[in-house]
């Protein structure tokens, strides 16, 4: 059943008309935050924008060039971050990607469309292009997350190719690590590879996707925030969007992408927004010296902002045919 099918049977059940009541009179109540959301869209952005996670110059460029031809936003960063996923070199997104400490590449990933829309796998085996699988859960289930066995088995009847996503050089640099399996992420060394895109179309809409094989050697179905809706990614078409990366736990537990989006809901630049969200975690975090934590963000009039805990993370940002890194702001200054 096709999800606005499903959405549609549902809303016939007493469940379905409560939670509609109940949103016509939050609706009612809120009058005056509708009227800020709407001046932020009068606002609306309509030149393409392209931006994603660390220095993927490739991916981004795909991205930017497909929302330059008109493509949409949704279609526009799946089509750049499966450049990253089929990219073997790259040890933490797709096939190539580190494996968990018993050998199995596991991956996860989410998309979120512009209409609200959104769709995530999890710890999912032998499939590269898992935001395009999350974007099938979206479109073709009724559902928004589908894990594991069940996730890859959605995607054969879909059509996707069953595919071994450890190379050598993953499984050479895994036995190495087997010598003396200590579990400690190195900042900016080891997790620096996860890409989460955000993309504005030409008819000022955004959408995002985010991919990952999560941190190398982690427990066996170990899940981070890549793949969690207000987590890794939000978007919210009427406000921005924003999307993370780094250590998943320390995102998840102040649902990053989530609270930067209510943030600029709030009237604050993508800049304020993100280093707010990074402020909430090193306030009640006192080991945040001991990981790195990165998120980017854009609101609807094509402000793009970006803010992380340690020195060395850069974004891409594609506009008007040129597609430049540029460093981030950091806490941790000296
Ligand atoms: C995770 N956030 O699984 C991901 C890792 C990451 O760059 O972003 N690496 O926790």
């Amino acid at each position: 059943m096709k999800r606005r099918d499903f959405i549609k049977n549902a809303s016939l059940t007493g469940v379905g008309l409560t939670v509609g009541n109940s949103l016509l009179n939050c609706a009612e109540n809120s009058s005056e935050k509708t009227k800020k959301e709407m001046t932020i869209t009068t606002n609306k952005s309509k030149n393409p924008i392209a931006i994603c996670t660390w220095g993927f110059v490739n991916a981004n460029a795909k991205a930017g060039e497909e929302l330059s031809k008109g493509v949409k936003a949704l279609d526009a960063a799946i089509a750049g971050v499966s450049v990253e996923e089929k990219n073997l070199k790259n040890t933490t997104v797709g096939k190539g990607g580190a494996p968990d400490r018993e050998g199995n590449v596991t991956l996860d990933a989410c998309v979120m469309d512009s209409n609200g829309d959104c769709g995530s796998v999890v710890c999912v085996e032998n499939i590269t292009n898992v935001a395009e699988l999350a974007r099938r859960v979206m479109t073709e289930t009724p559902h928004v997350m589908l894990a594991g066995l069940g996730a890859e088995e959605f995607a054969y009847r879909q059509g996707l190719e069953k595919d071994n996503l450890l190379t050598e050089a993953s499984k050479k640099a895994w036995k190495e690590w087997l010598k003396s399996p200590e579990y400690k992420p190195l900042i900016n060394i080891e997790n620096h590879d996860t890409i989460g895109m955000l993309c504005m179309d030409k008819d000022g809409d955004i959408a995002g996707a985010c991919t990952t094989s999560g941190l190398s050697y982690k427990m066996k179905g170990r899940v981070g925030d890549s793949p969690i809706i207000g987590s890794g990614l939000f978007i919210d078409n009427a406000i921005g969007g924003a999307v993370a990366t780094g250590m998943g736990e320390e995102i998840m537990k102040t649902v990053g992408s989530f609270l930067i989006v209510e943030l600029m809901r709030n009237g604050m630049s993508p800049q304020k927004a993100c280093e707010e969200a990074v402020n909430r975690i090193t306030n009640k975090n006192d080991r945040y010296k001991d990981f790195q934590i990165a998120y980017i963000a854009m609101n609807t009039s094509g402000d793009v902002g970006s803010y992380c805990i340690h020195k060395g993370f850069t974004y891409m940002k594609y506009q008007n045919g040129v597609n430049k890194n540029v460093h981030s702001d950091y806490f941790i200054k000296s």
